[in-house]
């Protein structure tokens, strides 16, 4: 079978994490900090580390078969790929920022008013669809520092914590888009068996990320409460333990509301509760 090529960032925010999820779904390559283009040894795959602004299109034209790029960039480009998975890091949200002592109050402020921004075809759609009319000041970066230095009145740029708009004197206006890491692929990947064996690993990596395993000990007489709070991949498994009135319970558990669960199991009359994390959840 063609061995697949997977685009990912040579360096950079995504860099680590596309590395990780890789070896967490059990690829084996080495030297990818030295070399553009690393073979796995232990499946039919070789591994390009890029520039993110290129992944988009090395993967439309088939250069690559598949990449892991922020969404924003996949917009940006305009190209034509699959989303494949959403792969839950890399997370930002574009938005249009104005200085903390700006006239601008509404949306319709911005009318004739100019926005730096690295991102303009996106910002471009969205003030279109709103019909305001912005001078877009396209520029390749260090957005932030535009308005402060009388370049413009707003920015459009990429935001994760915020720091970056407070310490220049800007607050968030408006939301443009949301954005996280994805897997693209090109046209024919629904029917790649190799690709959807890949989509399969990455999807039990991230499974187990989202859930931990639990063990914790309950009397008998509590069992059914405790039972009660539990989800689980199917029901819980339940066993005997040394003391007779004892049983251990064995589950999984969502991480989004794990200390809530947690509490909620203490009160029914779990004890003893041991947490793991889990490395694949494969359905
Ligand atoms: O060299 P190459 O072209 O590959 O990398 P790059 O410099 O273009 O991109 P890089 O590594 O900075 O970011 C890669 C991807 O990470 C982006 O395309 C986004 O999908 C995602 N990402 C997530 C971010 C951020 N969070 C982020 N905070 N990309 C950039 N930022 C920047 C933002 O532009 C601003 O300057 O961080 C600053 C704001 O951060 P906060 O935390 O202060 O709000
Ligand atoms: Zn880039």
């Amino acid at each position: 079978m063609k061995t697949l090529k997977i685009a990912i960032q040579k360096s950079g925010r995504l860099n680590e994490k596309s590395v990780e999820l890789l070896k967490n779904c059990g690829l084996n390559f080495e030297n990818y900090k030295s070399s553009l283009i690393s073979p796995v040894s232990n499946f039919p795959l070789e591994i390009l580390f890029l520039r993110d602004d290129d992944i988009p299109e090395y993967v439309q034209d088939g250069i690559a078969d598949l990449g892991i790029v922020g969404e924003n960039v996949i917009q940006e480009t305009e190209v034509e790929v699959s989303y494949l998975q959403k792969l839950g890091f890399g997370k930002c949200s574009l938005k249009i920022a104005v200085p903390n002592n700006t006239n601008i109050l509404s949306i319709a402020d911005l009318n004739g008013r100019s926005i730096a921004t690295t991102y303009p075809v996106i910002l471009n759609k969205y003030l279109n669809e709103l019909g305001i009319q912005s001078d877009i000041r396209t520029i390749s970066g260090s957005v932030e520092i535009s308005p402060g230095l009388g370049l413009s009145d707003a920015i459009c740029d990429l935001v994760s914590t915020g720091g970056t708009l407070k310490s220049n004197g800007l607050k968030p206006f408006a939301d443009v888009m949301s954005s996280e890491a994805v897997l693209i692929g090109g046209k024919g990947s629904e029917n790649n068996e190799l690709i959807q064996e890949l989509i399969q690993r990455i999807q039990s990596v991230l499974r187990a990320k989202e859930t931990k395993y639990v063990v914790l000990n309950v009397l008998k007489d509590h069992l059914d409460a405790v039972i009660q709070l539990l989800p689980g991949v199917k029901s819980p498994s339940v066993v005997p333990l040394a003391e007779a009135d004892w049983v251990a319970v064995h589950t999984v558990i969502p991480e989004r509301d794990f200390w809530d669960r947690i509490s909620q199991l203490k009160q029914a009359g779990a004890q003893g509760i041991v947490v793991m994390p889990i490395e694949k959840i494969i359905l």
